[in-house]
């Protein structure tokens, strides 16, 4: 091959000329010939057949070990996003898999939670980590957590007071002490009462009842269905339950009326517990 020294051949189209041009790049490795080479796929520029240095419409610059190729925006290696100004493949900021630009990070890579758009090992206090590998907020003034719904440790509180986690409530109050229908059990911690508590000292030992119910031992037991008719009750049959005439909330069911102290029509399970005049209190 005789090629007059300075000048590229080009294998493609049989031509000698002082530059190769685009989508090829020269070759001067023996030192007898200057060759036109072939740059990669879709390469606008190369230097190398391992290095592009500019791509074709569509494609961005990419390099993975000693190789800068040329790919399609969905073809990103992970941890980086296709920039249209550069026209490379960024990266993502640290410990993104997809991100849509340098801050958009929208998935991080295994191990790492995604949280005010950082990847971070550990979703920070009041937040927990979701199956979709973000960090969501506990609900207010928790500080630990495993969902939306719960809370295991409540914020310290300030000089204004505690704040009190509720058992069943999942929340965290902020009062001075626990609300009622709760004790402090432990710490800000706040335990349900018995059933029909309104205060109480534990679980176990009522102080005071709800409307509607009395103190009978340590417990709550509702005057409603007790056989007496008292305070705002409309009848007591003494039974809680319905279709009898005398309603599990002690009020006359649709189709009695009270008459004489009796439900008419008869009540069919309790006709004669049922206290429905006002002569019959026996509070
Ligand atoms: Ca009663
Ligand atoms: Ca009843």
């Amino acid at each position: 091959m005789d090629v007059a020294k300075g000048l590229f051949f080009n294998f493609i189209n049989f031509q000698c000329k002082p530059s190769c041009g685009d989508m090829y790049y020269p070759d001067h490795t023996d030192p007898t010939y200057y060759f036109c080479r072939s740059c990669p796929s879709n390469c606008q520029t190369c230097v190398s057949a391992s290095t592009c240095t500019s791509c074709t419409t569509n494609y961005y610059l990419t390099t993975t070990g000693e190789y800068t190729l040329c790919v399609l925006a969905q073809d990103c290696v992970a941890g980086s996003y296709p920039d249209q100004d550069s026209g490379e493949c960024l990266s993502c900021i640290s410990n993104c898999a997809v991100c849509s630009g340098s801050t958009g990070c929208t998935t991080c890579f295994d191990g790492y939670f995604l949280h005010a758009n950082t990847c971070v090992p550990n979703c920070p206090v009041s937040t927990y980590p979701m199956a979709n590998g973000t960090c969501a907020p506990c609900i207010t003034n928790c500080t630990a957590c495993r969902d939306s719904l719960t809370c295991s440790q409540c914020a310290g509180g300030s000089s204004a007071g505690k704040i009190w986690l509720l058992e069943d409530a999942a929340a965290c109050t902020f009062a001075n002490s626990c609300p009622d229908g709760y004790f402090n059990s432990q710490q800000n911690n706040c335990s349900t009462c018995p059933p029909q508590c309104e205060k109480c000292n534990s679980r176990t030992v009522c102080t005071t009842c709800i409307l509607n119910n009395y103190l009978n031992g340590m417990m709550c037991v509702s005057k409603c269905g007790n056989g007496l008719r008292e305070d705002t009750e409309y009848c007591d049959d003494g039974n809680n339950y319905a279709g009898d005439g005398c309603a599990p909330d002690c009020t006359v069911e649709d189709g009695f009326i009270c008459d004489q102290g009796v439900l008419v029509p008869p009540a069919t399970s309790a006709p004669d517990t049922c206290r429905c005049d006002p002569s019959l209190v026996i509070a």
